[in-house]
């Protein structure tokens, strides 16, 4: 019996609805379309930026549909500012930075930036940053007392102990001004006083690149779908540089139990499979962490009694001198403990690239990166990438 060629039509038009719906659920572990709470990848073999990556799901503000003129009284902005330590000298490499920013993402959005410096920043500093945005720029200098190593360090065993991070091959370990810039950027940052009526901040340093079109206003998607901390790369650390670090957070939880949040993600943090060697010679802790140098983040988190208290804990141990813990970890193992799981998000559609890392997603709005690249150089720095573990145990959201 012959059938008639509408009903034909209609026919192939289910079938390929079908394959369709199929095809999304074969890739929902890992695409970027997958419900928040489903989301655990138990062991990632693929990397999954390489599947399509879109915008979050929900509700999002663009610039088209609101004001986010720079000069407007009552724009669309929340209270929120591009954030960036930084040094005169790294002029250059901070104007190429804020140009791939400003054009990905901020020209439509015009928040503005704050800069921040341990010494006062040159007028021409000033000129050529404002050249680069409409958005307004406020330079700060850091007080002297936010900067300095506290009065209980002790310089000669400061000397004594970074001798041994040497040995390791901690980089930076006898620079004295990196350790007070992780010290600064671990409890510092959020209480400089021109920042003190702000909320959200987006970490920027010199000479990273931004490669995708971001075209929704992601504080406000912090704020409306209620998230302290977004990152785009997850990484294990140098254990060398904070043995200490997990032992100190150990007692000071001991002492604090009422501040662990009861959907944490501590088994990212204590994970001893993925490197065995790398929780034992940090004493229980996997070295897992965000990597600060992005960051889009709630400062009101940081300023909270839990973290306050633990920032202040490990200030007196120390560690930020005679060891040399990162703000990364410090500002990750925090989250991870006294935050809820589901406050912390992964923006996978923002393209990044820290050398020598990358967040590179699969989607046309992104060019200049390979979706799905990790590294660049070494291969053995393909091991340094923790999202199994996080993906695994804590999610893809
Ligand atoms: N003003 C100032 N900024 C600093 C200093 N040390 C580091 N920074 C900034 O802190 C951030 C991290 O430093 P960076 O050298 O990139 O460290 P790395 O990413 O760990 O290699 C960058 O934004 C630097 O510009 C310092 O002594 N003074
Ligand atoms: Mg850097």
């Amino acid at each position: 019996m012959a059938i008639a060629r509408p009903i034909r039509l209609l026919g192939a038009v289910g079938i390929l609805g079908v394959l369709l719906v199929l095809y999304k659920f074969s890739h929902s572990t890992t695409g970027g379309f997958t419900p928040v709470g489903t989301d655990k990848i138990s062991d990632m073999k693929r990397d999954p930026l390489l599947d399509p990556t879109g915008e979050p799901e929900g509700i999002l503000w663009r610039a088209e549909e609101h004001d986010y003129s720079p000069e407007s009284e009552n724009s669309a902005r929340i209270n929120a500012t591009l954030l960036s330590l930084v040094r005169n000298q790294e002029l250059t490499e901070l104007v190429t930075t804020m140009k791939d920013l400003e054009r990905t993402w901020n020209h439509k959005f015009n928040y503005p930036w704050t800069f921040l410096n341990d010494e006062p920043f040159t007028p021409e500093f000033k000129k050529r940053t404002q050249e680069v945005t409409k958005a307004k720029c406020y330079y700060e200098q850091v007080p002297k007392d936010h900067w300095e190593a506290p009065e209980w360090i002790d310089d000669e065993l400061v000397k004594e102990s970074n001798k041994i991070l040497e040995e390791n091959n901690i980089q930076y370990s006898d620079k004295p001004s990196y350790h007070k810039m992780c010290r600064w950027n671990s409890g510092m940052f959020y209480k400089h006083p021109a920042l003190a009526n702000t909320r959200y901040y987006w970490r920027v340093e010199p000479n990273v690149q931004f490669f995708c079109n971001v075209d929704y206003d992601v504080f406000r998607y912090m704020q409306d779908y209620n998230k302290t901390y977004g990152f785009t790369i997850n990484l294990f650390d140098a254990p060398e540089s904070l043995p200490t670090l997990w032992p100190e957070t150990e007692r000071f939880l001991a002492e604090h139990p009422e501040y662990i949040s009861e959907n944490n993600m501590m088994e990212w943090l204590v994970d001893d499979k993925l490197r065995p060697e790398h929780n034992k010679k940090a004493n229980g802790y996997s070295t897992c962490h965000f990597w600060s140098n992005f960051e889009i983040g709630d400062m009101n988190f940081f300023r909270s009694e839990a973290y306050e208290a633990y920032f202040n804990h490990l200030d007196r141990a120390g560690g930020f001198f005679y060891e040399r813990w990162g703000d990364a970890p410090v500002h990750s193992i925090a989250l991870g403990l006294f935050e809820d799981a589901s406050k912390v998000h992964w923006f996978r559609d923002i393209g990044y690239r820290h050398i020598p890392y990358f967040n590179c997603p699969n989607s046309p709005k992104c060019s200049g990166c390979t979706p799905g690249k990790f590294y660049e150089g070494a291969s053995f720095l393909a091991k340094e990438d923790c999202r199994p573990n996080y993906f695994k145990y804590v999610g893809t959201h």
